[in-house]
C-alpha cells in the first residue's frame, strides 16, 4: 500500500448552505463543517433560499471558496410550501419532537418532499463521484441517500440527524414512517445527538421493520448493513471563547451589567420556537416572583427570541402566547423603576451575543426537546472561569448528556424552574467556579471539529485512497 494517502473529498449537503465565515448563524453545523471542507475541499449542496417559477426556470448557481464550491439550486413556490413549509416543518419537525399534537398529516406536502429529494439528487449526481464521502444533513432529507442509489450512486454516503428521533410508538404515527426509515437504511452511517435517540431508531428498525441489531451500533436489514452511533455535536469553543473576549463582547456584556446595576441577570437565547419550553419558562419565572417576594426588584430576565418560521401558525401563536404572558408577569409585578421580564426578537450578531452570555449570572436553557441545543454549550465557553455564571438545563435536551453538572430541570414544572432559579442566585462562587470547570472541560473536549471528524473516520471506514 502507497506510504502517501490523500483524503476523499467531502460533499455536504443541507437545506441551507454555509456561510463558511464565522458570522454563520447556524453555529456548531457551519462552523465544523467549513473546517472541514477547507482542509479536504469539497462540495456543499442545498437550497438557495430563492424561488423559481417553475422546476426548469430553476437556477444552479456556484460560489467557490477556497478549495471549495458552494452549490445551490432554487425551488419552485409549490415546493417551498409543500416541502419547506409543510412536510419538513408542518409534519416532520413537530413530529420529531414528539408533538404529534401539532403534527399534520398530508399526502400532498409528503409527496412534494420526496419530489425535492429526488430532484436534488438528481442535480448532485453528476457533480460526485464515486470515491467522495458524501454526507447528509437533518430532517430535510430522509430520502436523499436512497435517490442517490436509484441513480447507481455507490459511493460512502453519511447522514446526520440534527434533531430528536423518538421512540417507534410516535414515528409510527408518521403514515410514511416504514417508507421513510427503510430509506434511511440506504445510507452506510447513520448518526444521532445521543444514545436516547440512536435506541430509539434501533428499536424502529428491529420492531417495526423486523431488522436485527448488532455489535458497535450494526443494524441488518435483508441485505443491508448500516452503522447507527450517536455523535453529540460540539462548538468551536475555543473560537466561541475569543468572541466573548472581543470588544464587541465587551461591550454589551458591559451594557447588560449596567442595566442590571446590582440585579441577578437571567438570560434565555432561543429561536421563536415551540420546543424550545419559552412559554413554560416564563411560567417558572412568574412563579419565582409570585411565591419569593424577596426576589422582586433583585432578579430580571431578558429572552432573545429571533423570529424563526413566522409563516406557520404555531410559530405566529406561541409568539402572542409568550408577548401576553410576558406583558401578564410585567403588568403584574414591576415598579417604575423595576420590568421584571423583557422580551427582544430581534436577532444579535455572534459576538454581542457571546457579551451577553458573559454578563449573565444565569442562563436558562429548558427545552421541551431538543437534539442538543448549542447555546447550552455557547454559554459555558463564554463565561469568566473565575466569576462564571449557572446553567439552568433542561433533563430533556440532548446536551444533558454531557453537561450533568448543570442545574437539571424539568422544564414542563414551574415549581422545578423557580426552585432551581433559586439555588442559581443564590450559589457561592465555589460552587459555580465548581461546576463551572466540568462543563467548561465537557464542551472544550467535543468540539464542532472532533465531532466531525469522529463521524467522518466511521463513515471513511479507514479506507483512504491511493495518491
Ligand atoms: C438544531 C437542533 C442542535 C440564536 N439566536 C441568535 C443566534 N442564535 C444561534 C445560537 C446557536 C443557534 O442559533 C441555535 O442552535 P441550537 O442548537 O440552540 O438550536 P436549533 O437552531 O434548533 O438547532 C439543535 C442544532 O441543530 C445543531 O445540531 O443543537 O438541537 O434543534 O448557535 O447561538 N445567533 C445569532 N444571533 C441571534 O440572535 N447570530
Amino acid at each position: 500500500m502507497s506510504a502517501v494517502e490523500r483524503e476523499r473529498r467531502l460533499v455536504v449537503v443541507s437545506n441551507r448552505v454555509g456561510p463558511l465565515d464565522d458570522e454563520g448563524k447556524a453555529g456548531g453545523l457551519a462552523v465544523g463543517l467549513a473546517d472541514a471542507l477547507r482542509r479536504r475541499g469539497g462540495l456543499w449542496f442545498g437550497w438557495s433560499g430563492d424561488t423559481a417559477e417553475n422546476a426548469a426556470a430553476a437556477k444552479e448557481k456556484t460560489e467557490i471558496v477556497g478549495d471549495t464550491a458552494l452549490v445551490t439550486i432554487d425551488m419552485t413556490e409549490e415546493e417551498l410550501n409543500g416541502f419547506y413549509l409543510g412536510y419538513a416543518n408542518r409534519t416532520l419537525w413537530p413530529l420529531l419532537h414528539y408533538r404529534l399534537d401539532l403534527a399534520e398529516f398530508d399526502r400532498g406536502s409528503e409527496a412534494i418532499y420526496r419530489g425535492v429529494n429526488a430532484r436534488f439528487a438528481e442535480r448532485l449526481m453528476p457533480l460526485i463521484d464515486a470515491d467522495d464521502l458524501v454526507w447528509v444533513h437533518d430532517y430535510h432529507f430522509f430520502f436523499f441517500g436512497a435517490e442517490l442509489r436509484r441513480l447507481g450512486f455507490s459511493g460512502r454516503l453519511g447522514y446526520f440527524l440534527h434533531i430528536p428521533f423518538p421512540p417507534p410508538e410516535i414515528v409510527s404515527a408518521l403514515p410514511a414512517a416504514h417508507d421513510l426509515v427503510s430509506a434511511m437504511l440506504a445510507f452506510d452511517v447513520l448518526g444521532f445527538q445521543t444514545e436516547t435517540d440512536r435506541a430509539n431508531f434501533a428499536a424502529f428498525v428491529t420492531r417495526e421493520l423486523g431488522g436485527e441489531a448488532g455489535e458497535d451500533g450494526l443494524l441488518t436489514l435483508d441485505d443491508r448493513e448500516v452503522v447507527a452511533r450517536a455523535f453529540p455535536i460540539g462548538i468551536d469553543a475555543e473560537g466561541f471563547e475569543r468572541f466573548a473576549l472581543s470588544p464587541e463582547a465587551g461591550e454589551h456584556e458591559e451594557m447588560l451589567r449596567d442595566i442590571a446595576r446590582d440585579r441577578v441577570q437571567i438570560v434565555g437565547v432561543d429561536r421563536m420556537d415551540y420546543s424550545k419550553g419559552l412559554v413554560e419558562r416564563l411560567r417558572g419565572f412568574g412563579r419565582l416572583l409570585e411565591e419569593h417576594p424577596d426576589t422582586h426588584g433583585r432578579v430580571q430576565f431578558l429572552q432573545i427570541a429571533p423570529l424563526s418560521r413566522a409563516e406557520l401558525e404555531a410559530y405566529a401563536a406561541l409568539r402572542r402566547e409568550l408577548e401576553e404572558l410576558a406583558g401578564h408577569i410585567n403588568g403584574r409585578f414591576a415598579t417604575l423603576d423595576w420590568t421584571p421580564v423583557t422580551i427582544m426578537t430581534r436577532p444579535f450578531t455572534r459576538r454581542a451575543l457571546a457579551g451577553i452570555y458573559r454578563g449573565a449570572r444565569v442562563c436558562l436553557v429548558t427545552p421541551l426537546r431538543d437534539g442538543m441545543n448549542l447555546v447550552a454549550k455557547e454559554f459555558v465557553a463564554a463565561q469568566d472561569p473565575g466569576d462564571p455564571g449557572v446553567l439552568v438545563l433542561s433533563r430533556f435536551a440532548g446536551a444533558r448528556a454531557e453537561l450533568g453538572e448543570a442545574l437539571i430541570v424539568n422544564p414542563h414544572s414551574a415549581d422545578d424552574l423557580a426552585k432551581a432559579l433559586r439555588t442559581a442566585i443564590a450559589m457561592e462562587p465555589d460552587e459555580r467556579r465548581r461546576r463551572h470547570a466540568a462543563l467548561r472541560d465537557a464542551v472544550f473536549n467535543n468540539t464542532a471539529a472532533d465531532w466531525c471528524e469522529t463521524f467522518l473516520a466511521v463513515l471513511e471506514d479507514d479506507l483512504k485512497l491511493p495518491a
